[in-house]
């Protein structure tokens, strides 16, 4: 039931409520970000906390100096979320801080390593391995690595070992594969296949005997 996580990119509450009506039976982790954070307010994680009984994962993306990622992460864990994504690109005073703060709220961060799109070839992929040591120096359990490019999760998957839970966008409409994606990473993230497709449950469905 965890193998598959909803981004909920969408940024109308009865969109999200109908989406969510039709995939919460199938799987219980949403991803929320700044599209349905910005459209809707905050407090729409813990409404979709209490409505749908779901983990929630804050993609806040915190990519900011020591003291602000602070303030971010305790924010947005009181705003209701489970547990909050943290870019590493900021390097470890950063990241500590966000780590230090999410434990003093009990909950945990995800390092982003990598990014999907064809763009992070340029400035992240080079420095990504480096990104992924770092977490595990750190002890950080969780990460995000991009299912758009196989080669490059399961390097992500060797630095971090097995013990470490890695979930992975970009399955669908940027091309990643389901199978090959669960391969190295516990779970898929998936958006627009699922809240853009006529059928959202009979997609979750497909998507999920494929696994
Ligand atoms: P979609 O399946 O619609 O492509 O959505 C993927 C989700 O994962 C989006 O919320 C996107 O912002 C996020 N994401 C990504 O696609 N690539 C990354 O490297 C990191 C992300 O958080």
């Amino acid at each position: 039931k965890n193998q598959i996580i909803l981004a909920l990119d969408v940024e109308d509450k009865d969109e999200a409520y109908k989406i969510l009506d039709q995939t919460t039976p199938y799987l219980n982790t949403i991803k929320i970000g700044y599209p349905i954070t910005l459209a809707l307010g905050p407090q729409i994680i813990q409404q979709i906390k209490d409505d749908y009984n779901v983990q929630i994962i804050a993609d806040f993306k915190v990519a900011d100096i020591d003291a602000t990622n602070e303030k971010i992460v305790n924010t947005t864990l009181n705003w209701g979320a489970d547990s909050i994504i943290v870019h590493g690109f900021t390097g470890d005073d950063s990241v500590l801080a966000a780590k230090n703060m999410a434990e003093k709220n009990n909950k945990e961060i995800f390092l982003l390593t990598e990014m999907s799109h064809p763009g992070a070839d340029r400035f992240l992929k080079p420095v990504a391995e480096e990104i992924a040591q770092m977490g595990v120096d750190m002890g950080i359990k969780n990460y995000v690595a991009p299912a758009t490019k196989t080669d490059r999760l399961a390097k992500i998957r060797e630095i971090v070992g097995d013990e470490a839970f890695i979930i992975s966008p970009g399955v669908g409409v940027q091309g990643g594969k389901i199978q090959d994606t669960l391969k190295y990473a516990d779970a898929a993230i998936i958006g627009r296949s699922i809240y853009n497709s006529d059928n959202p449950q009979q997609t979750l469905e497909d998507l999920i005997n494929m696994i």
